[in-house]
Protein backbone atom coordinates (compact mmCIF):
# COMPACT_ATOMS: atom_id res chain seq x y z
CA UNK A 1 0.00 0.00 0.00
CA UNK A 2 3.11 2.28 0.64
CA UNK A 3 4.48 1.19 -3.04
CA UNK A 4 0.84 2.88 -4.22
CA UNK A 5 1.00 5.97 -2.30
CA UNK A 6 4.44 6.73 -3.54
CA UNK A 7 3.60 5.96 -7.28
CA UNK A 8 0.86 8.48 -7.26
CA UNK A 9 1.85 10.95 -5.76
CA UNK A 10 4.86 10.53 -8.49
CA UNK A 11 1.96 10.74 -11.10
CA UNK A 12 0.57 13.86 -9.55
CA UNK A 13 3.92 15.59 -9.21
CA UNK A 14 4.62 14.63 -13.19
CA UNK A 15 1.29 15.82 -14.08
CA UNK A 16 1.71 19.18 -11.89
CA UNK A 17 5.08 19.86 -13.51
CA UNK A 18 3.93 18.61 -17.08
CA UNK A 19 1.57 21.65 -16.97
CA UNK A 20 3.70 24.13 -15.64
CA UNK A 21 5.86 23.37 -19.20
CA UNK A 22 2.90 23.46 -21.17
CA UNK A 23 1.98 26.90 -20.08
CA UNK A 24 5.64 28.22 -20.42
CA UNK A 25 5.55 28.45 -24.37
CA UNK A 26 2.27 30.36 -24.71
CA UNK A 27 3.52 32.99 -21.82
CA UNK A 28 6.86 33.12 -24.45
CA UNK A 29 4.93 33.87 -27.45
CA UNK A 30 2.73 37.24 -26.52
CA UNK A 31 6.05 38.92 -26.00
CA UNK A 32 7.47 37.51 -29.34
CA UNK A 33 4.35 39.10 -30.92
CA UNK A 34 5.13 42.49 -29.18
CA UNK A 35 8.16 42.82 -30.62
CA UNK A 36 7.85 42.52 -34.01
CA UNK A 37 4.81 44.94 -33.29
CA UNK A 38 7.60 47.29 -32.26
CA UNK A 39 9.76 46.67 -35.05
CA UNK A 40 7.15 47.58 -37.61
CA UNK A 41 5.93 50.39 -36.31
CA UNK A 42 9.00 52.87 -36.82
CA UNK A 43 9.47 51.18 -39.90
CA UNK A 44 6.15 52.50 -41.51
CA UNK A 45 6.78 56.03 -40.12
CA UNK A 46 7.67 58.76 -42.22
CA UNK A 47 11.51 59.67 -42.55
CA UNK A 48 12.89 62.95 -42.15
CA UNK A 49 13.14 64.18 -46.09
CA UNK A 50 16.82 64.62 -46.76
CA UNK A 51 18.43 68.41 -46.60
CA UNK A 52 18.41 70.32 -49.66
CA UNK A 53 22.03 71.96 -50.07
CA UNK A 54 21.98 72.97 -53.83
CA UNK A 55 20.74 76.59 -54.30
CA UNK A 56 18.88 77.68 -57.28
CA UNK A 57 18.85 80.83 -58.57
CA UNK A 58 15.93 83.06 -59.11
CA UNK A 59 14.29 86.60 -59.67
CA UNK A 60 11.52 87.86 -56.67
CA UNK A 61 8.16 88.67 -59.33
CA UNK A 62 5.74 88.90 -56.38
CA UNK A 63 5.89 88.92 -52.39
CA UNK A 64 2.37 87.88 -50.69
CA UNK A 65 3.28 88.57 -46.74
CA UNK A 66 -0.47 87.52 -45.89
CA UNK A 67 -1.25 84.81 -47.62
CA UNK A 68 2.59 83.59 -46.86
CA UNK A 69 3.75 82.85 -50.19
CA UNK A 70 6.24 84.08 -52.93
CA UNK A 71 6.34 84.42 -56.81
CA UNK A 72 9.28 83.40 -57.97
CA UNK A 73 11.24 83.11 -61.62
CA UNK A 74 13.52 80.20 -61.04
CA UNK A 75 16.24 78.48 -62.53
CA UNK A 76 16.00 74.74 -62.66
CA UNK A 77 15.62 72.87 -59.61
CA UNK A 78 17.56 70.31 -60.09
CA UNK A 79 16.82 67.87 -56.85
CA UNK A 80 12.98 68.61 -57.88
CA UNK A 81 13.54 67.64 -61.23
CA UNK A 82 11.90 71.17 -62.63
CA UNK A 83 13.06 73.65 -65.26
CA UNK A 84 13.24 77.28 -65.08
CA UNK A 85 9.69 78.77 -64.64
CA UNK A 86 7.79 81.24 -62.73
CA UNK A 87 5.30 80.19 -59.99
CA UNK A 88 4.35 80.68 -56.42
CA UNK A 89 5.83 79.16 -53.41
CA UNK A 90 4.64 78.57 -50.47
CA UNK A 91 7.71 79.43 -47.55
CA UNK A 92 9.07 77.67 -44.84
CA UNK A 93 9.14 80.70 -42.63
CA UNK A 94 6.59 83.75 -43.22
CA UNK A 95 10.12 86.40 -41.85
CA UNK A 96 11.71 85.14 -45.03
CA UNK A 97 9.18 87.78 -46.73
CA UNK A 98 10.07 90.93 -44.58
CA UNK A 99 13.71 91.12 -46.53
CA UNK A 100 12.40 90.07 -50.09
CA UNK A 101 10.83 92.58 -52.63
CA UNK A 102 9.24 92.46 -56.05
CA UNK A 103 12.74 92.96 -58.47
CA UNK A 104 15.40 91.28 -56.12
CA UNK A 105 17.88 88.55 -56.94
CA UNK A 106 18.06 85.64 -54.93
CA UNK A 107 19.33 82.08 -54.39
CA UNK A 108 16.92 79.66 -52.37
CA UNK A 109 16.25 76.24 -51.75
CA UNK A 110 12.97 74.52 -52.08
CA UNK A 111 11.28 71.22 -51.56
CA UNK A 112 7.35 69.25 -51.69
CA UNK A 113 6.20 69.18 -48.63
CA UNK A 114 2.91 68.06 -48.00
CA UNK A 115 2.57 68.42 -51.66
CA UNK A 116 3.36 72.17 -51.83
CA UNK A 117 6.66 73.24 -53.37
CA UNK A 118 8.19 75.03 -50.11
CA UNK A 119 11.03 77.58 -49.95
CA UNK A 120 13.59 76.03 -47.56
CA UNK A 121 15.83 78.96 -47.36
CA UNK A 122 16.55 82.28 -49.39
CA UNK A 123 19.28 84.95 -49.66
CA UNK A 124 19.28 87.99 -51.20
CA UNK A 125 22.14 88.42 -53.96
CA UNK A 126 23.85 91.70 -53.34
CU1 LIG B 1 8.84 75.76 -60.84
Amino acid sequence: MKTLTLLSLLVLSTLASAQNTTTAPEAATAPTAAGTAAQVSPATDATPAPEVTETTEAEVRKVDASSGKVTLRHGEIKNLGMPPMTMVFQVKDRAFLTKLKAGDRVNFTADKIKGAYTVLSIEVIQ
